[in-house]
């Protein structure tokens, strides 16, 4: 499979998806992707869903809006007992497990790689799905094999709207506004907030392109997680003693709870820069890439001679930024790897897909190339394309 392109259409380029529907509404693109770049069986997904490391549910709809939920890995048993409609098979992360999968990110490269959070394939019976609900995130639903009808609402729904009782997040009442059937290659886009309900007309397979959100509570998190100890004052060494009424906060510790808050921000841009890079790249939990221990000169000649490609980690996210006047950072796995400005074309074709053929570079040994890509293939980031 080459590189997958989402095809816009006359109607809807790419600027207008990018200025009136991204993050606002939903938008439905007929023939996105060609069919042919889905590829995994339902066989493939549900032997996934049997693995140890890889997260799956099964979810089956019962007579009276009634919705059972289960938890992989499972057994191949668990699929036989199966009724013949109204199920669906969910995993996560295939595109962090299977590599082929990963190649559809490249669709989309219109959204910053730390903004990408997984391919999550769904196979569903016939009248399949998880019921009316909302996400918190944008999604891109990709129909990649046989027809799932979406009904998409434009109420504004809470926690009180879900059905009681229920091991999934169900609507429990859902006003269509929007009634729609995907095609293989169909796509369909939601923003955050938006209820849908998709339910499979025969046998399907939907792939979902998850956004990852970051609220601002979880950066604030991460910087206080990453925040040096300095050793200062401590809060208890400041109180204020010997006032009348002992429990009376004083304007001095307020004074002073305010100051060591201030004092959290970042001071000095470097570091601050340094930080964001590795905050927005910090992997998912149980997706941490082992160090390489091979030599990797053999690997770096064989590519500098064209005789191999290398791909990206599907675990890890990219990302490229200055942090000081001199000096650039490559950020993945949540740590930064700094180099001089001058290897500035080196690190943009590092950064600029998923899969890297040496025919690719603009200049044949651009400064930095061996160094910077023998950093990259000893961390894991970027590997052997077998
Ligand atoms: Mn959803």
């Amino acid at each position: 499979m080459g590189s997958a392109v989402l095809q816009f259409t006359d109607s809807i380029s790419r600027q207008r998806f990018l200025d009136e529907f991204w993050q606002k509404r939903p938008v439905l693109l007929r023939q996105a992707i060609p069919p042919d770049c889905f590829e995994l069986t339902p066989d493939e997904l549900a032997g996934l869903a049997c693995e140890e490391d890889v997260e799956s549910r099964l979810i089956c709809e019962r007579q009276g809006n009634r919705w059972e939920l289960r938890h992989g890995p499972f057994e191949a048993d668990d699929f036989s007992r199966l009724p013949a409609s109204h199920w669906t098979l969910l995993v996560q992360d295939v595109d962090k497990h299977v590599p082929q999968v990963a190649a559809l990110l490249d669709a989309f490269d219109f959204v910053p790689d730390w903004r990408l959070d997984d391919i999550m394939i769904s196979y569903a019976s016939d009248q399949g799905g998880v019921g009316p609900h909302t996400d918190n995130y944008d999604v891109f639903l990709l129909q990649a094999w046989g027809e799932r009808r979406w009904r998409i609402s434009e109420q504004r729904f809470c926690e009180a709207d879900l059905l009681p009782d229920c091991p999934l997040r169900v609507l429990r009442e859902f006003h269509t506004d929007s009634d729609m059937t995907l095609q293989p290659g169909d796509m369909l886009y939601l923003p955050p907030g938006v209820a849908h309900w998709g339910t499979a007309e025969g046998e399907c397979m939907t792939w979902s392109v998850g956004m990852r959100g970051l609220s601002d509570a979880e950066l604030l998190a991460g910087w206080l997680e990453r925040l040096p100890s300095t050793g200062r004052a401590q809060l208890h060494d400041q109180v204020d003693a010997g006032t009348a009424n002992p429990s009376l906060l004083s304007g001095r510790d307020l004074d002073h709870v305010r100051a060591v808050m201030a004092n959290a921000l970042p001071a000095d841009d470097v570091h601050f820069r340094r930080w964001v890079g590795c905050q927005l790249t910090e992997p998912k939990p149980d997706f941490e890439i082992a160090l390489e221990q091979s030599d990797m000169q053999r690997t770096f000649d064989m590519w500098a001679q064209g005789r191999l490609t290398l791909r990206r980690h599907p675990w890890a996210r990219f990302a490229m930024l200055r942090i000081s006047e001199d000096r650039l950072a490559l950020c993945a796995q949540g740590q930064a790897l700094e180099y001089p400005v001058a290897f500035q074309a080196t690190l943009e074709y590092a950064c600029q897909s998923r899969r890297l053929r040496h025919a690719m570079l603009a200049e044949s040994n651009p400064p930095g190339l061996r160094e910077v890509i023998l950093d990259l293939l000893r961390l894991g980031w970027l590997q052997p394309d077998d």
